[in-house]
């Protein structure tokens, strides 16, 4: 997909590259940037973030997604024009794919996170810049910015700007969205943000135009009595602790979903109340789908919430933060997970 010579790793601490770079960045072009499905705070933050300062710096820029974000999402400025794949399969995204001179990918590492767009992406063999916080076992592209270290994309595309000098192209509407990234992936800058340059980040995007007590509010002040009546209920009545392996579960059928009407996004956040418990260290959430039971899953301190997941749930992610799946009902993706529970027994005793 890339030859040799367009290969680059970008490194925030290191000076390498980045003049070639700031180049690229500075001749006009046709750029599509892509994010993952199921997408995010941070993915549609850093997308569309990214999306209004490389328009700043006049390039033409098309945000793309496999599929809807949740309504919570929505009122970001640009979501609007963004094209969702799945509300017109493939219908424009493979006229996109040809006539983009650059695709960015934000926010995932392998290309199996863009759905039905991926066999498309593939075929289009475009150059492709990378712009991740996902651990990577193998990055698909060479010309990439990836920092495991930061708590969020949206973070990420701010040091990249910062570093190309592009700070002055940075209005309100990129730094409402990369705030609101930041604020997503860091639940409410809770957790993922225990290091102090990420506050700098905050205070610049502030300082920018963004409005922290408007984005909190968007985010997490506007869900429906349903979905706080559905959590009511995932706590009260279905999650389940198991002490022994200080950790607790939440298990959600499609039925359960539609008496309490769910609307995609509901349940986000579920997975972090059981971490409120005293002595819980991991948390799952399985929510039912139509053909496969989905997985998100939650740790604190070293509990490696993704190598679990990648382990027996076909996932991975985060140290702290996976998601995963299981091909099979929800009776049997419990009955696996509590006995796969036992092999990190040990594990989870020391964890804190
Ligand atoms: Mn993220």
């Amino acid at each position: 997909m890339q030859n040799k010579s367009t290969e680059k790793k970008l490194n925030l601490d290191a000076e390498l590259g980045w003049t070639e770079v700031r180049e690229e960045f500075l001749k006009p072009c046709r750029i599509l940037i892509l994010t993952h499905k199921n997408p995010d705070g941070d993915a549609i933050g850093s997308a569309l973030g990214l999306k209004w300062i490389l328009g700043q710096l006049g390039h033409k820029v098309i945000v793309a997604i496999p599929d809807d974000a949740p309504l919570f999402l929505k009122w970001l400025p640009g979501y609007n024009e963004i094209i969702v794949n799945d509300r017109k399969p493939n219908g424009n995204i493979s006229n996109l794919l040809n006539e983009c001179d650059l695709i960015i990918c934000a926010d995932f590492n392998t290309p199996e996170r863009l759905g039905a767009i991926e066999p498309l992406y593939r075929e289009s063999g475009k150059r492709t810049f990378l712009i991740d916080h996902h651990p990577s076992e193998e990055p698909f592209t060479g010309f990439n910015l990836i920092d495991p270290t930061k708590g969020s994309t949206s973070e990420l595309v701010y040091l990249f700007i910062k570093k190309l000098n592009f700070t002055e192209h940075l209005g309100i509407d990129a730094a409402t969205c990369l705030l609101a990234g930041i604020m997503t992936d860091t639940v409410g800058l809770k957790v993922n943000c225990s290091y102090p340059e990420v506050f700098e980040t905050v205070a610049a995007l502030m300082r920018h135009g963004a409005d922290k007590a408007r984005i909190y509010h968007e985010i997490y002040n506007t869900h429906s009595a349903d979905r706080m009546r559905l959590l009511g209920y995932s706590l009260s009545q279905n999650m389940r602790i198991l002490p022994e392996y200080k950790t607790a579960y939440i298990a959600l059928t499609i039925s359960e979903l539609n008496s309490y009407h769910h609307l995609k996004g509901d349940t986000e956040g579920f997975v972090n109340y059981p971490l409120a418990i005293a002595g819980i260290v991991f948390s799952v959430l399985f929510t039912e789908q139509n053909d496969h039971v989905k997985l998100s899953l939650r740790s604190t301190g070293d509990f490696p919430a993704n190598q679990f997941a990648q382990k027996y749930f076909f996932g991975g992610g985060h140290l702290n933060a996976a998601g995963g799946r299981f091909p099979g009902t929800m009776k049997e993706a419990v009955i696996r997970f509590e006995s796969v529970l036992e092999e990190y027994r040990e594990l989870l005793a020391v964890s804190r």
